[in-house]
């Protein structure tokens, strides 16, 4: 029996993919497709696959030709599927042309034509909404946000707003676009989404009038800093039907995901600590460091790191303690150490007093060690008792990050989806509720 192998994303399946199908099936006797995971091409950039992986086996065993499907879900898996399959063909599309030669090794490789004048890429184009976004604020994480908007298909970024008129004309020049810096109606009028990153305080007043005005929101962190506050704002756009998300670029990200999906499957056992930190040094003059504009290390890095307490934790802790060093009314650095009924957590945050940046998950039977910058995961370990059985994660963080948050945001909008796993409403205002004990000084002590 002549055993064949192919291999695809087979996105929106067109007649491209068929006619392929069927021509790989017919070189032999037994067809074995693979079909790639959503992580998989996550981590081949390719972001913006519209069919998750089973609606695109289904839609690969629908066409008849397929005896077997298989999950492509690691680089190098070719190789040893055309071994423990004993395979004797693989057969890709001319578009692939010498790129798989290297299996010559192991079997017989064979590029057939590719259909012209179709493919996924172009059929998410055809059927794709533009969405039509605006940034709110012209500073460091903005100017990372137009590249990374561009990875992402639905985003186009094309107004910012501040009402600082020199920065906003400087950045409206750099990126190519119009530019707004007193009449923020006139710059809603022209847009679909808002990007909040503006200073602290600002954020509330920004996102309500945005949504008022029947626009999506993603927020930078820290979202706002009062629970009723983010409470409203979720609520509003809940019975509004608009999207609002905290820009919390960690917890958008695939490698965060698969560490917090492997915690809760039991790799570690039961979780019992969880220990983050994250410092920056900065000096002055910088907003930081200034209290009036709600400058400090809780406000600053709280958000990320509360958000990773809570994805391995939950959001029901019992007692929250901080203990803080203050320069000028500003926290330059604080531990806050968290309760919760049958688990602890704590978080050492800087901006004036430098520290190593990881994490630390410890359970059970193991422990997760996430080294420094935890925040951009792209290695993490899972450790034992027994180093043999210690296993190793390798991931890609792509560009800056933040194109997974713009995904998510731009992926919510386009399917009408209020509510995201990967960063729930209710572990937002959790997150808020944390930042607001510590602005009111609740089991507060300066040390
Ligand atoms: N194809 C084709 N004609 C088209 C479009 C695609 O013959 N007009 C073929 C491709 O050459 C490929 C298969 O259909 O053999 C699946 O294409 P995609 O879904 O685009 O998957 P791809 O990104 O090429 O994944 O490990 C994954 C593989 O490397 C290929």
């Amino acid at each position: 029996m002549k055993k064949i192998i192919t291999y695809g994303t087979y996105d929106l399946l067109h007649e491209g993919h068929i006619n392929l199908l069927r021509r790989v099936k017919e070189l032999g006797d037994y067809l074995i497709v693979g079909v790639t995971s959503d992580s998989f091409d996550r981590g081949r950039g390719k972001l913006n696959v519209r069919n998750n992986v089973l609606e695109r086996v289904e839609a690969v065993k629908a066409t008849g030709y397929a005896d077997e499907v298989i999950i492509e879900d690691y680089l190098g898996q070719k190789i040893d599927d055309i071994q423990r399959y004993d395979v004797d063909i693989f057969a890709i599309g001319s578009d692939w042309e010498g790129k798989f030669d290297y299996l010559n090794e192991y079997c017989k490789v064979i590029y057939l034509p590719r259909t012209e004048g179709i493919s996924s890429t172009m059929l998410r184009e055809q059927t794709e909404e533009v969405y039509r976004i605006g940034i709110v604020g012209s500073g460091r994480i903005a100017k990372r946000f137009v590249p990374e908007s561009k990875v992402v298909n639905s985003a186009k970024v094309i107004a910012v707003y501040d009402p600082n008129k020199e920065s906003a004309d400087e950045f409206g020049e750099m990126f190519g676009l119009k530019v707004f810096s007193d009449r923020y109606d006139d710059f809603l009028s022209e847009i679909d989404a808002v990007y909040v990153a503006s200073s602290h305080l600002t954020h509330y007043e920004y996102t309500k009038q945005s949504l008022c005005a029947g626009k999506h929101v993603l927020c930078e962190i820290p979202f706002v800093l009062s629970t009723v506050q983010a409470r409203e704002l979720y609520d509003f756009a809940e019975t509004h039907n608009l999207v609002l998300l905290e820009a919390s670029k960690t917890a958008f990200c695939p490698s965060f995901n698969h560490l917090v999906t492997l915690v809760k499957s039991g790799v570690i056992g039961d979780v019992v600590d969880v220990k983050t930190s994250l410092s920056k040094m900065v000096t002055a003059p910088t907003r930081e460091l200034d209290a009036a504009q709600a400058g400090g290390a809780m406000n600053e890095h709280a958000p990320l790191n509360m958000m990773a307490i809570i994805k391995l934790l939950g959001k029901d802790y019992s007692k929250v303690d901080f203990y803080s060093k203050m320069e000028n009314d500003v926290d330059i650095y604080t531990k806050v150490n968290i309760c919760y009924p049958r688990a602890t957590a704590s978080m050492t945050l800087g901006i004036g007093v430098k520290t190593e940046g990881n994490m630390v998950i410890s359970g059970t039977k193991g422990y997760v060690y996430v080294p420094a910058p935890w925040w951009l995961t792209d290695f993490f370990e899972i450790r034992y008792e027994d180093q043999t059985k210690n296993k190793k994660y390798f991931y890609s963080y792509d560009g800056d990050g933040l194109r997974y948050e713009i995904q998510e945001f731009m992926s919510m909008i386009v399917n009408q989806r209020k509510s995201s796993y990967k960063l729930r409403q209710r572990e937002s205002v959790a997150i808020a509720e944390v930042i607001e004990k510590f602005n009111q000084r609740e089991n507060f002590k300066e040390i």
